[in-house]
């Protein structure tokens, strides 16, 4: 079905609830909703929330604006979902990496490039809209298993996710994944997070080496780092948008958090040189030795809560 199409099919759906649109940008297909508490835009291409904004707030989420918006190609910016794999495969568990033949793997899994079937738009209150999309993974040279993978969206007076995935086969698989989660900021220099205190994390730029820090976490050079066995609430405290960004991960027990600071800027594709400045991912995760094993009709989920209060 052409773009047009499946536009048409999808507002003959959706099209006449209170709120929804439709949406093309370039190549690609998004639905927006807006409620009396939020609004969000959600791309079909990797299920990737792009957008989400309280009434009369800022958006929460950070956005390139070089993204081009090409089939294939992940946005940079919003919530990319990374799955069956986080990041490079290579430093992936053997459980995970023996599943794949394939020597050349995209980074983050195969799903943020696919497009997602948008399967349910549901007005739940005058605050509340719940998105419900689906994709149907069918096996191939990169993933050889059949599975289900469900996402649910709840926007409202919070950012609610829950990320789903079922095997659909006979045969076990294992994975680690990823809600990719790009927060926007006034100034990264003046950002500080709390929640990180004497957590043990895995600094991928000093040798995977393990290290801990008892203060608050301010970023200042390129961090790249994956926090261990989380219980709590993070909180991003951004006095330059002078507001606090409170993030509540479910089965997600790590949390990545990263920054390209200068250099790696000048290398990620879609990402202007000085964006750094206006950008964190802290990522709600399960990898290493946190990765899942589902056996046939088995399924695992895992998800987020993000709540903007002004401060
Ligand atoms: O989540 C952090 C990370 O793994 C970084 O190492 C960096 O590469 C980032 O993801 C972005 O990856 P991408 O494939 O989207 O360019």
């Amino acid at each position: 079905m052409n773009l047009a199409d499946k536009v048409q099919a999808l507002y003959a759906e959706y099209g006449a609830l209170k709120g929804v649109t439709i949406e093309i940008y370039k190549q690609l297909i998004a639905v927006s909703v807006k409620n009396k508490a939020a609004s969000a835009t959600i791309f079909l291409q990797g299920a990737q929330l792009a957008e989400y904004k309280q009434a009369g707030e800022r958006p929460l989420l950070w956005l390139s604006d070089q993204c081009d918006y090409q089939v294939g190609k992940p946005l940079r910016g919003g919530i990319p979902i990374c799955w069956p794999w986080f990041g490079d495969l290579a430093k992936n568990p053997d459980q995970v990496k023996d599943q794949i033949s394939l020597d050349v793997v995209p980074a983050h899994g195969l799903v943020r490039e696919q497009e997602w079937q948008l399967v349910d738009v549901n007005l739940i209150d005058s605050e509340t809209t719940q998105i419900k999309l689906e994709l149907d993974v069918q096996p191939s040279d990169l993933w050889p298993f059949p599975a289900l993978l469900k996402l649910e969206v709840t926007v409202g007076r919070s950012l609610s996710m829950n990320f789903e995935v079922i095997n659909t086969g006979d045969k076990a698989f294992s994975f680690t994944s990823a809600l990719h989660s790009y927060f926007s900021v006034a100034g990264i220099e003046g950002v500080e997070v709390l929640g990180l205190e004497d957590v043990e994390y895995i600094d991928t730029l000093k040798d995977w080496r393990l290290s801990c820090s008892s203060d608050p976490l301010r970023v200042s050079s390129e961090i790249d780092r994956i926090y261990k066995n989380l219980s709590g609430v993070v909180l991003i405290n951004d006095p330059g948008f002078a507001r606090q960004i409170e993030v509540t991960s479910r089965n997600a027990p790590d949390l990545v958090a990263w920054n390209p600071w200068t250099e790696k800027a000048k290398r990620l594709s879609h990402f202007a040189d000085q964006a750094f400045h206006k950008m964190l991912c802290l990522e709600s995760a399960h990898l290493l030795d946190n990765l899942q094993t589902l056996a046939p009709d088995q399924s695992f989920s895992m998800g987020l809560n993000c709540r903007v209060s002004i401060t």
